[in-house]
């Protein structure tokens, strides 16, 4: 039988130029579709990623985009940086006063990285399973980090992990105006219609 559903509580996206859209239907006019059966709804988000010195350096960096766009996350924002200490101690503040806090902060700033910003339902859970366990040895095969990476230090990418960073991590990393607003010819296949 089918349970009563709500509908999708769309979250503010930072930094958007546009309202973002309602990603599923409500459930009676799906039955097939077994998460929006039990109620669950995907929310469009943007989450902030770094394809670290390491994948550049190692001329992964159009590898590791690739997999985010065939999995059907938009790319909203996109620059090349090599960032300063100044800007490394912010987005790591929260790491400020670990022991491998120093080496992180030299790593990062190393030399060039790719931050690029990705939209899609429910995109900071999302990017976090592709990109695998902080540690490579614990990273399933399938992610990033379990195919292409070995070592904690050197693990390639950086995804926000919660609503609350991602808003944080974005309004550090790109001006309101780096960030785009525009619609896909293939979102109609990737994302579900409008509820
Ligand atoms: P995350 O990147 O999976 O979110 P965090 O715990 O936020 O992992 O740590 C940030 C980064 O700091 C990691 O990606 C990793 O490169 C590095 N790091 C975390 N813990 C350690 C550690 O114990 N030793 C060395 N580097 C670490
Ligand atoms: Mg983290």
């Amino acid at each position: 039988m089918l349970r009563p559903g709500r509908r999708a509580t769309v979250a503010p996206l930072p930094n958007a130029e546009a309202p973002p859209r309602a990603s599923c239907r409500r459930p009676a006019t799906l039955p097939i579709a077994s998460t929006v059966r039990r109620g669950i709804c995907a929310v469009t988000e943007r989450t902030l990623v770094l394809v670290k010195p390491d994948a550049v350096q190692r001329q992964l960096a159009g590898r590791i985009m690739a997999r985010y766009e065939e999995r059907g996350l938009k790319i909203v924002g996109l620059k090349l940086v090599h960032i300063d200490r100044e800007l490394a101690e912010r987005h790591y503040a929260v790491h400020k006063g670990k022991p491998f806090f120093e080496g992180l902060v030299a790593f990062i700033t190393s030399g060039p990285l790719v931050a690029l910003v990705l939209e899609g339902p429910d995109a900071i859970s999302l990017v976090r399973t592709m990109n695998g366990a902080t540690k490579p040895a614990e990273a399933a095969p399938g992610t990033i980090r379990g195919d292409l990476a070995v070592e904690m230090g050197q693990n390639l990418v950086h995804a926000s992990d919660s609503l609350d960073s991602a808003a944080t991590e974005l309004a550090i990393w790109f001006g309101p105006g780096e960030l785009l607003a525009y619609g896909r010819e293939i979102d109609r296949w990737v994302l579900s219609p409008k509820g």
